[in-house]
């Protein structure tokens, strides 16, 4: 007997038990506990200069950033339709602004990731204090922090979204405030908490007051200028290439508790060992060509592209010229629950 064919007598028992709330579980069991991860969430590539970008233009003359509070396109794994995620825990998208607007001030439980995609010199206002952003610029907006962004530049400015919104939901411990005003006023100049929280060093009476990093802004030419010595000074590792962690400098965790992010640099011509862990990672594509075979789809990419691998798919990348790569997950919440595995060079 097939798991879809139910004998006759038991049918008519759980058609008696649903209305009291009750289910049997042993028909379910063997779909709630699998001998390994079964993620609905599918791997997918989106393309950004032939697919997603007109697109985005295109949203930019049906509606304003201030009226749409924040005009993003949602990465929708096709695993997951209608459930605003990418993978079962995260939330992906591209927002973008245009010269003169702004996106109003808010803020919220759920943890966001901004990496920026297209434009230079648009901004992020954090509690106060505006990050001036370039492309490969990682900025994190911490649980319950006052953002907003503004673009006084005279060209579109395109970033990827990266949120927990789906963990967050599940726990039912999501809230959300508008500001009174659009844009925050300025506390603190530009610059202000790299100054004091990202040279390596921190104010000499400080203490950490959240579980978040107090440097918000993560810029590119830091990031690549280490990756390029990195490489420069040492072999790949097989699987990861050059790969650094972005990291909270007042714990070396995470720099916000729920994501985990990344920057590989992938020599022209590695290609790395089969590989595969249990943290679903999004990948954004920042210089470089190349490809990654996840399972039977391979993913042929270039600057600017997004994909996804889910949980627990093998995938392995090829760089076809040095290629750089900025990727986020769930990680750090697995580390944390003694739940994350990883599975090096097999098959
Ligand atoms: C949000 O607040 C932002 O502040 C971007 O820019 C994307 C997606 C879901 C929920 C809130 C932002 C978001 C979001």
């Amino acid at each position: 007997m097939t798991a879809t064919q139910v004998a006759p007598e038991r049918q008519a028992f759980y058609d008696r038990i649903g209305p009291e709330s009750l289910a049997p579980l042993w028909e379910r069991l063997h779909a709630l506990v699998t001998r390994e991860p079964s993620s609905s969430a599918l791997p997918y590539h989106w393309n950004y200069d032939d697919v997603v970008r007109p697109f985005m233009m295109e949203s930019g003359g049906l509606i304003t950033a201030k009226e749409a509070e924040r005009r993003v396109l949602i990465l929708e794994n096709p695993g997951l339709k209608d459930q605003s995620r990418i993978t079962n825990s995260l939330f992906a998208g591209l927002q973008m602004i245009l010269p003169g607007e702004v996106a109003p001030a808010h803020r919220h439980t759920p943890s966001a990731l901004r990496f920026i995609v297209e434009g230079h010199g648009a901004y992020t206002a954090v509690e106060g204090e505006r990050a001036i952003m370039e492309p490969g610029d990682f900025v994190i907006t911490p649980p319950w922090t006052w953002h907003d962004h503004g673009n006084e530049t005279d060209r579109a400015m395109v970033w990827l979204d990266g949120l927990d919104v789906p963990m967050i939901k599940m726990l039912d411990a999501s809230f959300a405030e508008p500001s009174n005003d659009d844009s925050q006023s300025i506390s603190r100049p530009v610059g202000d908490s790299q100054a004091r929280f990202g040279a390596n060093m921190v104010p000499v009476d400080w203490k950490p007051v959240t579980k978040s990093s107090p440097v918000f802004s993560y810029p590119y030419a830091r990031s690549r200028e280490a990756l390029t010595t990195m490489a420069r000074n040492g072999a790949p590792d097989p699987c990861h290439g050059h790969k650094l962690r972005y990291i909270n400098p007042a714990t070396g965790g995470s720099p916000m508790p729920t994501i985990g992010a990344f920057m590989a640099l992938l020599p022209s011509g590695f290609e790395t060992a089969p590989y595969r862990s249990t943290d679903g990672t999004i990948y954004s594509v920042v210089e470089g060509t190349g490809e990654t075979i996840v399972g039977d789809r391979v993913f042929r990419w270039k600057p600017r592209d997004i994909f996804v691998v889910p949980s627990w798919h093998t995938h392995r990348h090829r760089a076809g010229s040095d290629a750089v790569l900025f990727s986020f997950s769930d990680r750090p919440v697995q580390d944390m629950l003694g739940l994350w595995r990883e599975e090096r060079g097999h098959a």
